[in-house]
């Protein structure tokens, strides 16, 4: 128990854990399958270009996303600019800035203009609303984000796309598994495009995976991840080397095998910490709806320092010196890092709101329910004495002290 300022291990204290706790430790699965499948593929001399094990990931994918149609890649982000590009947008591309600003990226390494939109303020996901209102003659598509595996409203969009006659392309890099209103994620829009990489609830150490049920559009990714490769192995478009290995694929395969136990581990965790920080002032535990089937692969908590006393930055480094090793997912959102900021400055207050306070805990198989005990015992202590740890930061750093009664307004 940290009772005082100076237990904490930033001013000098033991650390609560001895070895840092981490939000994105991989899920591998059971090592001697891997080990496997990889010797298998040594064995057959097949390491990528269409080989089994590839094939066999994308079968496992499309069922968990039940859905028709999947095309795995090297990494989700190409996987989003190959189907921008197969999908032919063009001009303005609306998104939420709420996201890793590999959405983004992708759009404008192509030359297109990301249009970042605000969001829900309790979900973080693009507000239909706002989406609207930011159509232009040179809009061609929408891009709805389901942030941490929370889906987007995604019948307001289909509908909001449909009506000015816009593609509808969602980014499901968290949402592997997860639902909406009873339907698996995959299935919406165009398609729909799933992150596998290392720090993702399945793992393919890097990859991505496009699904979707187009299966012309599935042919045509196909294709554009080789080169633009036809059936007789001559480029027919412009296209580009996304593939997945085979050796990635073996970890995708196991780390899948995995992911029933993952999701099971993930969700007591999420509501221990629900639990074990109920009440605490200023944090708040971002809740999923269990009707989602949440993957729960990210605990995402809310620091509001009118309550804490302690702004979600210094709780951070607070905790990271403890051996907590946190995230700020997303913080800054896509708006305001470059080009963005400068190239096409805008406003969004709802967005940057949650993103001045978003903080992600630990969590994943690597995460234990004593773990998470822990974690919430020393995010109590430090919020505890919130006020306390600002004004000691604030001095270390060489600067005033808050004005009594007034902490909460300093960083
Ligand atoms: N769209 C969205 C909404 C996304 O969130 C992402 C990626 C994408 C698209 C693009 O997907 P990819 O092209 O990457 O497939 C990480 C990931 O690199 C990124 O994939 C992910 N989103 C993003 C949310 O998180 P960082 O910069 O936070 O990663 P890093 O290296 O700081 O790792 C985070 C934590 O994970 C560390 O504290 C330690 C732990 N870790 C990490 C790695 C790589 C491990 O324990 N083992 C590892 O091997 O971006």
């Amino acid at each position: 128990m940290k009772r005082k300022v100076d237990d904490l291990a930033l001013f000098g204290g033991p650390a609560a854990f001895l070895r840092p706790l981490f939000v994105g430790r991989p899920s591998i699965g059971d090592r001697s399958r891997f080990l496997e499948r990889l010797n298998r593929a040594l064995d057959d001399k097949w390491l990528t270009n269409g080989g089994p094990l590839v094939g066999e990931f994308e079968e496992r994918v499309a069922e968990v996303a039940g859905v028709r149609n999947c095309v795995a890649t090297c990494n989700a982000t190409t996987a989003l600019q190959l189907l921008y590009l197969a999908k032919d947008l063009t001009g303005e591309v609306i998104m939420p800035a709420m996201t890793y600003v590999a959405t983004a990226h992708a759009a404008r390494m192509l030359g297109l203009t990301p249009v970042f939109c605000d969001i829900d303020p309790v979900t973080g996901c693009l507000d239909p609303l706002e989406a609207e209102a930011a159509i232009t003659s040179r809009t061609s598509a929408v891009v709805g984000v389901h942030l941490w595996g929370r889906p987007s409203p995604i019948d307001e969009l289909e509908k909001v796309a449909a009506r000015h006659g816009l593609h509808m392309l969602f980014d499901a890099a968290h949402a592997l598994g997860c639902s909406y209103r009873g339907r698996r994620i995959g299935r919406f829009g165009a398609a729909e495009v799933f992150s596998f990489h290392a720090t993702k609830v399945v793992n393919s150490f890097e990859g991505g995976a496009v699904v979707t049920d187009d299966d012309g559009l599935a042919q045509q990714l196909r294709s554009m991840r080789s080169f633009g490769f036809g059936a007789d192995g001559h480029s027919v478009r412009l296209g580009t080397n996304a593939k997945m290995s085979e050796a990635a694929a073996a970890m995708g395969l196991t780390s899948l095998e995995a992911f029933g136990r993952t999701v099971v581990h993930n969700r007591a965790n999420h509501a221990r910490y629900r639990s074990e920080l109920h009440g605490v002032d200023g944090v708040s535990v971002v809740p999923f709806d269990d009707d989602e089937d949440p993957n729960c692969q990210y605990v995402v908590v809310r620091i509001d320092e009118a309550g804490t006393g302690i702004h979600r930055d210094l709780l951070m480094r607070v905790l990271k010196a403890e051996n907590v090793v946190t995230q700020r997912y997303f913080s800054p959102a896509c708006h305001q890092v470059e080009p963005y900021r400068t190239e096409r400055p805008v406003t969004l207050p709802r967005t940057e709101r949650l993103s001045e306070q978003v903080l992600n805990l630990p969590t994943g198989p690597a995460v234990s329910e004593a773990d998470v005990r822990r974690v919430c015992e020393v995010v109590r202590d430090v919020v505890a004495m919130g006020a306390e740890v600002t004004d000691r930061s604030r001095r270390q750093a060489g600067h005033a002290p808050a004005p009594a009664g007034r902490a909460n307004a300093t960083r």
